[in-house]
């Protein structure tokens, strides 16, 4: 990795606990990636991305920021970013799946917080994220309670646009989300000093869409026994798509599935034929947070889909592209945004009939129902999780972890439990 300490002093960060948090990073990522056998090719360049992670596209924003463009951060796919595309700006992705800065954070958030949203924070509160430190302002949203008041605290820090997600999906809801897209595209435009156009906003939803696609694409080739990739590498891009450069992103996953399609062909996977497929549901797993993938395939089994939001929520739905007026427009992003499916509104019938329906298509053999400590709103919808499956006769793990590594021994027996399970029916 070329030297980008300068870079990293002029954002601010601490240095000395960047340098630890970038020390950890290799060596886990070589046991879980690079120890995997009969990767595809293509992995080459997501491993690339990772290995720059706080290098190349770090200096790429630098670069915007330079010639007058602006960074702006979300926590969470409900942040519409064709508008922020539309207006010559750049959206990353800031959540994280490390402990990090906690001390400082819980100075300001309590204890007993779910992990990603104590993430967040630390990495602010440390300066350890370079991406946090490029964004000119972070959109929030009132999804969860933790992550709606959490804003507040981020405010202090950082300015913080916060967008108001209804908690269901009525009609007066949707009038509403309508109307914090509308203001969202209004501040977007005034931070960016750029007025969104048909035209501008047309190329940014077809552009996102065709990165989408290609996901989709991804996804589509795992239905495939053997699998042609493994779950932890479709994480890893599922990660990544959050913050890369959007045509770049796109053209390496589709070079990455030409390859997939020879390899189906081929009747070449990354596990052996007839291997337990199970489809990992539940809350965001934001990179680097690969425990429960990992601890899942080396037990054997192989992923086969991410009923997640770094999965197939960020991109199982299209803006529909044959809107004329930006109005028009914004009103067929509004639209497609609510139709994710989140823990958060209520009833979320929408997510049981999406892990059912999965399980069907994929050829699953389970689910495993994943949740971080402390998320309630993933937490009590297990329940309905559970009932859901149960009726369809699927088999379920429910697991509830954190971003600490102290459970993963207990992960593993449960998994290799379950999988033993499905090995006997
Ligand atoms: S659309 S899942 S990205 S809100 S895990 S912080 S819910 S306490 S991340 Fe999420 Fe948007 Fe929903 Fe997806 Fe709160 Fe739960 Fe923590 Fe969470």
């Amino acid at each position: 990795m070329a030297d980008y300490r300068k870079m990293w002093e002029s954002l601010g960060l601490d240095l000395e606990s960047h340098d630890q948090l970038m020390n950890v990073l290799p060596t886990t990522y070589g046991s879980v990636y690079m120890s995997q056998e009969n990767r595809p090719e293509g992995m080459e360049y997501f491993d690339f991305v990772v290995s720059e992670v706080h290098g190349q596209r770090i200096q790429e924003l630098q670069d915007h920021k330079a010639a007058g463009g602006k960074v702006i951060g979300a926590f969470c796919v409900y942040v519409p970013e064709e508008i922020v595309r539309a207006a010559g700006g750049i959206q990353v992705g800031l959540c994280s799946g490390v402990e990090i800065g906690t001390a400082q954070a819980e100075k300001v958030l309590p204890r007993n917080i779910c992990p990603l949203i104590k993430s967040f924070m630390g990495f602010k509160l440390g300066k350890v994220c370079p991406y946090f430190e490029s964004c000119n302002m972070v959109v929030g949203e009132t999804t969860c309670d933790g992550k709606k008041k959490a804003f507040e605290i981020l405010n202090d820090f950082v300015p913080v646009h916060v967008m108001e997600t209804p908690q269901m999906k009525r009609e007066k809801d949707k009038a509403l989300w309508l109307s914090e897209v509308q203001d969202f595209l209004a501040t977007v435009e005034e931070y960016t000093g750029n007025k969104v156009t048909a035209e501008s906003l047309r190329q940014a939803i077809k552009d996102t869409n065709a990165k989408r696609r290609a996901l989709l694409r991804l996804n589509e080739l795992r239905r495939h026994d053997p699998a042609p990739i493994s779950g932890k590498d479709c994480l890893l891009i599922e990660q990544i798509s959050m913050y890369d450069d959007v045509p770049r992103f796109t053209a390496q996953v589709n070079a990455l599935c030409d390859e997939l399609e020879v390899r189906v062909k081929e009747g070449k996977g990354v596990a052996v034929t007839g291997a337990p497929r199970l489809i990992l549901s539940g809350t965001p797993m934001a990179l680097p947070n690969w425990k429960v993938p990992h601890v899942i395939e080396t037990s054997g089994a192989v992923i086969v889909a991410e009923e997640m939001c770094t999965g197939l929520r960020y991109f199982e739905n299209l803006v529909p592209e044959e809107e004329e007026t930006v109005e028009q427009m914004v009103e067929a992003i509004a639209g497609r945004y609510l139709d994710i499916n989140c823990a958060c509104f209520t009833p979320n019938d929408g997510r049981m009939e999406k892990i059912v329906s999965l399980a069907g298509e994929m050829k699953a053999d389970g689910v495993i129902n994943c949740t971080l400590a402390f998320c309630d709103p993933y937490l009590v919808e297990a329940n309905r999780v559970t009932k859901a499956l149960q009726e369809h006769n699927i088999p379920l793990l429910n697991l509830e972890t954190d971003y600490g590594q102290e459970d993963s021994a207990q992960i593993k027996t449960r998994v290799e439990a379950f999988l033993e399970m499905l090995g006997n029916r």
